[in-house]
């Protein structure tokens, strides 16, 4: 078995909680120092730095949540001065405003560390030719796998997402051995090389690197059958860092966190209570060394559960099961994280429609689709058909933009879209994962 980091990978879980407690102990007196809303948060539930000695008193710590990141935004939530950050990056938010992340040089330098470790551990070395097709931009999932592929020494190709004739053409003239990208256009990619005629044992790849999104064992029999490969799943949130938070082994029997750097905790979604240890609850995660943007017992709305059982491979560290679901209404869709709000948010700003609108989710040939159907109010409905034409073309592209995603629009007759006597239903997700 081959280790990045076998120290900390490997270590004895009594150090690690000597090493994880100490390290939470300064982290509290730092955000407590630096970032208002910590030491607001702490302050109204009565707590000081010098309450928190160890792992175990972590639940005596306030939760922070997306609208935190949301209310601070841009910059509130920044642990040290902006002269001090080296890169920034964000994700969708609930509505119109990104969450934004800051690194510091280390931050960079840690990040790279985890996602290193966690290629290592899925069976790429520093020999290894890897193509990188997560995308490139204020997503981690470019960067982040990036710098960690450099960091171990690899030769990467940074393909980044879209035009796919360009990677297919990359994977057969590069040979690459190793593949990082989402899952689903794993499969998109894997029938097109198929389509040209290119069986599994000709092709060049051994291991694939898959997350951003949730995908089944299903999924994982295909892409390894299709692909001649061993497809490993990587975990991680903008937020907490990116990709490589937690990262399967080539065994692929749950997640490995990188516990030196993050506290992991499931909770009741509902209760905010611990689960009893194997249950499954909401992923919680605590940066016990991010200097930029420190979070503490942030809520992820992932659903999992924790395996705290040495693995085979040796490592000691926890490890996460495949995500089942969320806790909120995120839909990931092209590996974009879309909110039903931010839809609603941007189809209030256009007069002409009605407050009815429906979302319809599907996967055709491996790709994901999106479709939002809205009702146009009678009046506007009685005006000319460019008229209609024209509003459509603008709200999509108002959504093209905001979403960074290409979504179709649909204007439809008042009255036509179904009506809900209690909870609204927004969102219709057909895809079968
Ligand atoms: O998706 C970071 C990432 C990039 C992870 C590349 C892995 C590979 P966000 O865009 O902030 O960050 O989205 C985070 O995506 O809360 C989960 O709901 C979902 N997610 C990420 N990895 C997985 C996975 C990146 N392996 C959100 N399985 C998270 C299921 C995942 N869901």
């Amino acid at each position: 078995m081959n280790y990045w980091n076998e120290h900390f990978e490997c270590m004895p879980r009594d150090e690690l909680r000597v090493l994880q407690s100490r390290r939470l102990e300064k982290l509290v007196d730092r955000i407590y120092n630096n970032v208002p809303l910590y030491r607001k948060k702490m302050e109204d539930i009565g707590i000081e730095p010098g309450d928190i000695r160890t792992v175990d008193d972590i639940t005596k710590l306030p939760f922070t949540l997306k609208t935190d990141l949301r209310d601070s935004y841009p910059f509130g939530m920044f642990a040290v001065p902006l002269s001090e950050i080296n890169r920034i990056h964000a994700s969708s938010g609930t509505t119109g405003k990104q969450t934004v992340v800051g690194y510091t040089a280390r931050d960079l330098d840690t990040w790279a560390e985890c996602v290193a470790r966690g290629l290592v551990s899925c069976g790429i070395t520093g020999r290894s030719i890897i193509h990188i097709a997560y995308g490139y931009g204020l997503f981690t999932g470019g960067l982040g796998i990036h710098n960690g592929a450099e960091k171990l020494g690899a030769a990467v190709v940074p393909a980044s997402s879209g035009n796919t004739a360009r990677q297919v053409t990359l994977i057969e003239d590069f040979r690459p051995d190793a593949i990082c990208c989402t899952p689903s256009y794993a499969l998109f990619l894997a029938e097109e090389l198929a389509k040209k005629g290119l069986t599994p044992e000709e092709i060049s790849l051994k291991v694939g690197v898959f997350g951003a999104e949730p995908w089944s064992e299903a999924m994982r029999a295909s892409l390894e059958e299709k692909l001649g490969i061993i497809a490993c799943d990587i975990y991680g949130l903008s937020e907490v860092m990116g990709p490589g938070v937690a990262c399967e082994c080539s065994l692929r029997k749950g997640m490995h966190v990188q516990e030196d750097h993050f506290i992991v905790e499931v909770i009741n979604p509902e209760t905010g209570e611990p689960v009893a240890p194997g249950e499954p609850g909401e992923l919680v995660f605590t940066t016990l060394t991010k200097q930029g943007f420190p979070l503490i017992r942030y809520r992820t709305r992932d659903i999992s559960r924790l395996n705290y059982e040495k693995c085979e491979c040796g490592r000691t560290t926890a490890r996460i099961e495949k995500p089942s679901g969320r806790s909120d209404d995120m839909l990931i869709i092209r590996g974009v994280n879309v909110f039903p709000s931010q839809v609603e948010t941007v189809l209030i700003e256009f007069g002409g429609t009605a407050p009815y609108y429906m979302i319809y989710v599907d996967r055709v040939d491996n790709h994901d689709t999106m479709e939002v159907q809205v009702e146009m109010t009678e009046a506007f409905f009685s005006d000319k058909i460019s008229e209609i034409n024209n509003l459509e073309a603008r709200i999509k592209a108002r959504l093209n933009s905001i979403l960074g995603l290409n979504v179709k629009v649909k204007l439809t007759e008042p009255g036509s879209l179904p009506r809900f006597e209690g909870k609204a239903k927004h969102v219709i997700d057909s895809r079968k994962i």
